[in-house]
């Protein structure tokens, strides 16, 4: 498998990463976080992520069984702070997503990965790995990705085959595949099409820490990976603003209806 496209860099120009992202199934948002913002987002994970390792409830996603302790999973974000709601609506993320999808998406899950010293690497997939082939010729999923560290080549970037959307199919193993880091510093947002070819690099440093939020959203047709229902602390739902409240599908036009129906 060869594709000819690279990595596109980091833009401040939205109309060029809509672009981007639909030819090279991915694209970066160059200080899409502002600095109190990525201080914040930054305090928070970090605070979460130790409080899981004291009480115990780190625990690995289904697909990092290649991984090791190194790497640690932070799940359910949107119960943990509010200020990760304002990266879920954050207006450049969502006018990329929808660029993408169309209209109307949920989000699927709101995680962070956070990839330790001497990390491996993830096996290399695709998001929408569920998705039964042939697939549909549009994306059926995109991934809103906050570098909240620098992404290196060294610390464990996410690795990306640049062009891999157009092949539209899960890899093979005879393909042949050369996965690029897409480095970018902190406070960047990457939005991947859901068919990108992607994993998490291997982080090579001493001492040095990556964290990535990873904001997961599909066509309104799917089922949310986090299930929100049970998952969410109350007041997130309380407090949704009607743009959080469709996202989660609190508020729906179609599917999730309640007695016929929008739940609020
Ligand atoms: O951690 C990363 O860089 C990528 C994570 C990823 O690909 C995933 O969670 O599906």
């Amino acid at each position: 498998m060869s594709t000819t496209l690279s990595l596109p860099l980091p833009t401040a120009d939205p109309e060029r990463a809509e672009r981007d992202l639909r030819e090279h199934g991915i694209c970066a948002v160059s200080d899409a976080l502002d600095a109190a913002t990525l201080g914040e987002v930054r305090d928070r994970l970090y605070t979460a992520a130790a409080d899981d390792r004291t009480h115990g409830r780190t625990h690995k996603f289904a697909f990092d069984y290649a991984h090791d302790d190194t790497n640690q999973r932070v799940w359910n974000l949107l119960s943990r702070a509010p200020v990760f709601a304002d990266l879920v609506t954050h207006p450049i993320a969502l006018r990329l997503l929808r660029s993408a999808l169309g209209r109307s998406i949920l989000l699927g899950n709101l995680s962070a990965n956070i990839t330790g010293p001497g990390g491996g690497e993830m096996q290399i997939h695709p998001d929408q790995l569920f998705v039964p082939e042939p697939w549909p010729s549009e994306p059926q999923g995109a991934n809103a990705t906050w570098c909240v560290d620098d992404f290196t080549a060294d610390n464990g970037a996410t690795c990306f085959v640049p062009g891999s959307h157009l092949l539209n199919r899960n890899p093979r193993p005879d393909d042949a595949i050369t996965a690029v880091p897409m480095e970018a510093p902190a406070g960047t947002l990457i939005v991947f099409d859901s068919r990108v070819w992607h994993r998490t690099g291997f982080n090579r440093t001493e001492n040095g820490y990556r964290a990535g939020i990873f904001g997961w959203y599909t066509k309104p047709i799917y089922r949310t990976q986090e299930n929100w229902f049970l998952a969410l602390d109350p007041s997130v739902v309380q407090y949704a603003s009607d743009e959080l409240a469709e996202l989660l599908g609190y508020k729906t036009m179609g599917f999730g209806l309640v007695n016929g129906k929008s739940p609020r």
